[in-house]
């Protein structure tokens, strides 16, 4: 039966009060592209954790509560988001709550946030690393940075990969579960202006790459919005590429209005300043399949 109510995006992530990450990125943006996005809060913050210091609550038992009432309530669910989890317990958690609701057309978008700059993010350690190995086995689609690539697949950091490199190791994290593998943020050795997004869709069997140029800044939650729009655009229906294209685009527009600024850096991309760019139709499309 055809209904036309909006669809329901849960959200697993952190809210981190200042710096714009996780939720305070993930609501704004999914609601923009026309979505009920439900939020499971995994933890609160002060502020990220990339500040020297910061406050933080654990909301384990909580979300365990939450998630209780929400099967009391019969809530359904057309897609599951998670993103910063603080913790082993939570991705068991998370693991269990998407087996027991995922239906055949729920989309399980896993952001498998652990770390960046080969290194794991302050909190983690190698459990985080193991349990989110699992955790992906359950995904259909995973957005790791090179780092968390590394990490998932165990084996050593290397900065810089060729085309075929990076295929062979997309094709060996799908072989863990997910059907979509992208992996964000790839910098390329003979040119340090550009940055790349590569992308392999099981179904097909056909690899992607986008290129952007690249702006010397570094601005925390760039992979939070760039999985963000990912997840909006596959869920209104955009191809693989397109979605890919979409989110490196939005992306670029929210370095280039906030890099101009004398600006603490920390505080995220001002994505006030683009978030309306996101009702508009894609104008250039530059996705390559290799
Ligand atoms: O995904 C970025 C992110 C989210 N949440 C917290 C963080 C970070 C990155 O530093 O610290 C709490």
């Amino acid at each position: 039966m055809f209904t036309g109510k909006t669809k329901r995006v849960v959200a697993v992530h952190d809210l981190s009060g200042v710096g714009r990450v996780s939720l305070s990125v993930v609501i704004p943006v999914l609601s923009n592209m026309g979505f009920n996005v439900s939020s499971l809060p995994t933890s609160i913050l002060s502020n990220h954790t990339q500040y020297p210091s910061f406050s933080f609550l654990d909301l384990t038992d909580e979300m365990r509560k939450i998630l209780a009432q929400w099967k009391l309530l019969d809530i359904e669910f057309d897609a599951i988001y998670t993103g910063y989890l603080g913790s082993v317990e939570q991705v068991n958690i998370i693991k269990e709550f998407v087996c027991e609701n995922k239906r055949n057309d729920t989309l399980i978008m896993i952001d498998p946030v652990l770390g960046d700059n080969a290194k794991l993010y302050a909190n983690f350690n190698e459990d985080m690393v193991i349990a989110m190995r699992k955790l992906i086995g359950v995904a259909d689609v995973v957005t790791p940075n090179l780092t968390e690539l590394f990490f998932l697949l165990d084996i050593p950091y290397s900065e810089y990969n060729g085309d075929e490199e990076l295929k062979i190791l997309m094709l060996e994290l799908s072989k863990k579960g997910p059907d979509i593998v992208i992996i964000t943020n790839v910098p390329e050795k003979v040119n340090p202006h550009i940055t790349s997004v590569y992308a392999y869709n099981k179904k097909g069997h056909r690899f992607w790459k986008v290129t952007c140029p690249y702006l010397p800044a570094h601005f925390p939650g760039m992979g939070d919005t760039f999985t963000s729009v990912i997840t909006g655009a596959l869920l209104q229906g955009d191809s693989l590429p397109m979605a890919l294209d979409r989110a490196a685009q939005f992306c670029y527009q929210g370095i280039r209005a906030t890099f101009g600024y004398e600006y603490d850096r920390r505080e995220g991309i001002m994505l006030e300043k683009v978030l309306r760019n996101l009702e508009l139709p894609i104008q250039v499309t530059s996705y390559e399949l290799i």
